[in-house]
């Protein structure tokens, strides 16, 4: 009676429900008066655009949710191996206008909402960007889940949500101050908050042993207990129904344990203390990449892990009885080595909860996770005091020991007393401070460990991990780091879109984006050549009027447009652009009035943050307004030259600059980026890169052609040598005269600027910009003398374009797929 009852009750809601939602624009207009009404509120003759965006994001959220629980249900009942990405750090951006191009609905909400007076791409500029993480792992992270799910690959994503994400930067008077970003202030559309959805967190407290049926336990008890809730992100893919989840935890007081506080009769203070439980979510640390040691951090960093990783033996226990097939159905990868606590929290339930016996228990861990590094420099690798992890995780403290143990063991076996080689490759790092380290834990919790371009990896085989990669050199792979065209291209230059597509007479490459080679033939083409020109005028108009109305500074579109934008390090050479900057504003200076008419007109926009910690990048920033300022304001150089600052850069303002750019600077020295994600977006944008040989351009070049593109400086492999000889080098006077105009105070504030000048002074020069300076400059000038032939430039940037399928993270995340996460694609059927 009770099946025929439930199998009753399941026709009745079939019945009720009306089909899928509809996506013409009528029904998308019926939709968005009712979210007026009934969730925003507001009277249906009165809404302002903050207000239409909200309903239209709630109807553009409920077709989301409709694909989420179908490709959920699917997954469950296919039961595929899992991907499981875990990251602290996701750079999502904005989401109406991504979802809209996603669900293939664009179109049909602009049309619906030009029909009720609002403009489509005014709402879109409501919405704030989700700033959750700092920079390129994070927006990596966002570009991979886009992947994932068009791809239709059975994945969720794991991340933190934290109350106010990367600082806003306001600049007053030339300096960077720093703001926090309120980016929930005004409520998230994008979110689906799941109460019921928590798990236990806990920290502190001590390890006590147990017998249990005669057989001896270890167990925890905590000394604190705070929640994380999950909050559900819906993630669609293009051209398919997978709707994918990326689950945000944030932290919450615990409704259990520690009744005693309020008996003591203080109870005002019982609840605040309770309440503090929610700092733990409530701010994303800003990068400065090198490790602090800071609490928080690490409680942060447990929490994430911990929630997640209940999460998942939860689901995986829904429909297994046993964990011989854990690894089997369960990958999960480490983004960066900031989440690689799961390894031990994973093998803590193993072995503390699941009474797995501890080798098989390390096996399945070892055969499960994965792990990615994005850095290069030792200096970035993190180290967690023994003292600290062991106070805040006393058992987690009590496995890692173990694992060392055994590590060690199997080493002294392997390679014999080598005792320098045992200590730099023990996960404990003796000394003054007993520090442990992440990235040695991973390694060696990790099947794979993967870099982000071919020569990372190789900086890796020789430096970082040398040991390691001579142990285990089948660990060790890289699978290049790449850009999704969706967001990149399709959600942020749809002009250009609609004219490549019309070209190569499809649409599919925006799924398929091999077939963007098909532009290589028309690359000569004068009639795509002219169309080509438009769409840039055009973005290059929009970025104008952008400019004008931050900054005040009117900008000529007729000028080169050159672009530097990315966090502001000294690795990334900021400082060499702008020693160029006034090397061309010195020459036009002292250039005859005939010499002029033959500058070619630039426009050099620089943005990015600097960790607020970071003074030197902050000077860096300063350096910029000041240069700013009397470049903008010199008759003797018009509008051959201008300068502008792009205040508080993010992924929004990278949609809007990127397609508008002519030429864009990547200057890392070489071998210090590891991979370089920027210079991607630029590429499929058509915009002419001017680089050095370090990261992902060296595969860039290799696939565009060095005649495609500006390259200079230093090579990887001769910058160690550089560096030796550095203080016998002569600085070229070029060089030493631009440095001295600054440290003279040509640009005011003297003093402040000598600690700048001190680092490329006197044999300093870490990065190098001295050596590299002239070799710059040729590039530029060989970048000027392309741009006066426009037809040949034209050439080179469709060419860019043509030649970006490489650098789509769709080929990134198939590689991942087939070498390292063994996992295939389920495509919901409906
Ligand atoms: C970047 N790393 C690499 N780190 O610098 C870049 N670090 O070359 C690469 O393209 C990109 O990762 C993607 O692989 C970062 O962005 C951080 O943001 C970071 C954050 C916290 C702590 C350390």
């Amino acid at each position: 009676a009770r099946r025929s009852g439930f199998a009753g009750r399941a026709e009745r809601m079939f019945g009720l429900m009306d089909g899928f939602l509809k996506n013409d624009p009528w029904s998308l207009q019926k939709d968005v008066m009712h979210h007026v009404e009934y969730t925003v509120a507001r009277s249906r003759f009165s809404f302002d655009d903050f207000e239409a965006y909200l309903a239209l994001s709630h109807t553009i959220r409920d077709r989301l949710i409709e694909r989420w629980h179908d490709t959920q249900v699917y997954f469950k009942r296919k039961d595929p191996k899992r991907l499981y990405f875990l990251s602290l750090e996701f750079l999502m951006g904005r989401s109406l206008s991504n979802s809209t191009v996603n669900l293939g609905i664009k179109d049909q909400c602009a049309d619906a909402l030009n029909q009720l007076g609002f403009e489509f791409e005014q709402l879109v500029e409501q919405e704030g960007d989700a700033a959750l993480g700092n920079g390129g792992l994070a927006r990596l992270s966002a570009c991979q889940m886009d992947s994932l799910a068009t791809l239709d690959f059975p994945a969720w994503g794991y991340g933190l949500r934290y109350q106010f994400g990367l600082f806003r930067q306001v600049i007053l008077d030339g300096f960077q101050h720093e703001q926090p970003d309120y980016w929930l202030n005004f409520g998230n559309p994008w979110e689906i908050e799941r109460i019921h959805v928590s798990y236990a967190v806990k920290f502190y407290g001590a390890v006590e042993e147990e017998l249990l049926n005669g057989v001896k336990r270890k167990v925890w008890i905590p000394g604190e207990t705070v929640e994380a809730v999950a909050y559900d992100n819906p993630i669609p893919g293009y051209g398919t129904r997978n709707t994918i989840n990326l689950r945000l935890w944030a932290a919450k007081p615990s409704g259990e344990g520690d009744m005693e506080s309020y008996n003591t009769g203080d109870y005002i203070n019982a609840v605040v203390n309770r309440q503090r439980a929610e700092t733990i979510s409530s701010v994303l640390y800003p990068d400065d990449r090198s490790y602090q040691g800071k609490e928080l951090r690490l409680k942060q960093q447990y929490f994430f892990v911990t929630a997640s990783t209940q999460d998942i033996i939860r689901r995986y226990k829904d429909s297994h009885s046993n964990f011989d097939d854990f690894s089997n159905k369960v990958a999960l990868q480490l983004n960066d080595t900031h989440p690689s606590l799961a390894i031990i929290e994973v093998m803590r339930i193993l072995i503390d909860e699941e009474n797995i016996e501890w080798n098989r228990a390390w096996s399945i861990v070892c055969d499960s996770f994965s792990f990615t590094t994005h850095t290069v420099s030792p200096e970035g690798l993190e180290k967690i005091p023994a003292d600290l992890l062991g106070s805040l995780l006393p058992r987690h403290l009590e496995i890692i020991y173990e694992i060392n143990f055994l590590f060690m063991e199997e080493l002294k076996k392997k390679l014999g007393l080598n005792y320098s080689q045992l200590s730099q490759m023990s996960i404990v790092e003796e000394g003054a401070v007993k520090n442990i380290r992440m990235a040695n834990l991973s390694i060696v919790g990790c099947h794979a460990v993967n870099g982000v371009s071919r020569v990372h990896l190789e900086l890796l085989k020789k430096r970082v991990f040398k040991d390691f990669c001579e142990l285990w050199p089948q660990k060790f792979q890289y699978k290049t780091n790449g850009a999704t065209q969706r967001r990149w291209m399709v959600v942020s230059n749809p002009n250009l879109c609609g004219l490549i597509s019309k070209w190569l007479g499809t649409e599919a490459w925006i799924r398929d984006v091999d077939l963007l080679i098909g532009l290589k033939e028309f690359a000569s083409n004068t009639d795509l050549q002219h169309e080509w020109r438009m769409v840039k005028r055009v973005n290059k108009m929009r970025l104008a009027e952008y400019i004008e109305a931050i900054s005040g500074v009117k900008v000529s579109v007729d000028a080169m447009f050159d672009v530097q934008i990315k966090r502001i390090h000294e690795y990334k050479r900021q400082l060499l652009n702008l020693f160029g900057i006034i090397h061309r504003y010195d020459c036009i200076k002292n250039m005859e009035k005939s010499g002029k008419t033959k500058v070619v007109p630039r426009v050099c926009i620089i943005g990015g943050k600097a960790a607020p910690g970071y003074e030197i990048a902050k000077k860096i920033i300063k350096l910029c307004h000041a240069v700013a300022e009397t470049i903008n304001n010199d008759p003797d150089v018009g509008d051959l030259l201008k300068l502008v600052f792009i205040p508080d850069y993010n992924v929004s303002v990278a949609e809007l600059v990127i397609p508008g750019s002519d030429l864009s600077q990547h200057l890392s020295t070489a071998g210090h980026e590891a991979s370089g994600t920027g210079s991607m977006k630029f590429l499929m944008n058509g915009c002419l890169l001017l680089a050095t040989s370090d990261g992902s351009t060296i595969e860039i070049i290799e696939e565009i052609g060095n005649d495609n593109m500006f390259v200079f400086g230093a090579k990887v492999d001769e910058v160690p040598a550089l560096r030796e000889m550095k203080s016998s080098l002569k600085v070229p006077l070029q060089f030493a005269r631009v440095v001295r105009m600054v440290r003279d105070g040509y640009f005011g504030h003297k003093d402040y600027f000598e600690s700048l000048c001190k680092t490329v002074e006197n044999g300093g020069d870490f990065y190098l910009l001295g050596n590299d300076f002239m070799s710059y400059l040729e590039a530029q000038a060989a970048a000027d003398k392309t741009f006066v032939d426009q037809e040949k430039w034209t050439r080179m940037s469709i060419l860019s374009s043509a030649g970006s399928s490489r650098f789509s993270s769709d080929r990134t995340i198939q590689e991942y797929a087939e070498k390292t996460w063994n996992i295939e694609p389920c495509k919901c059927p409906f």
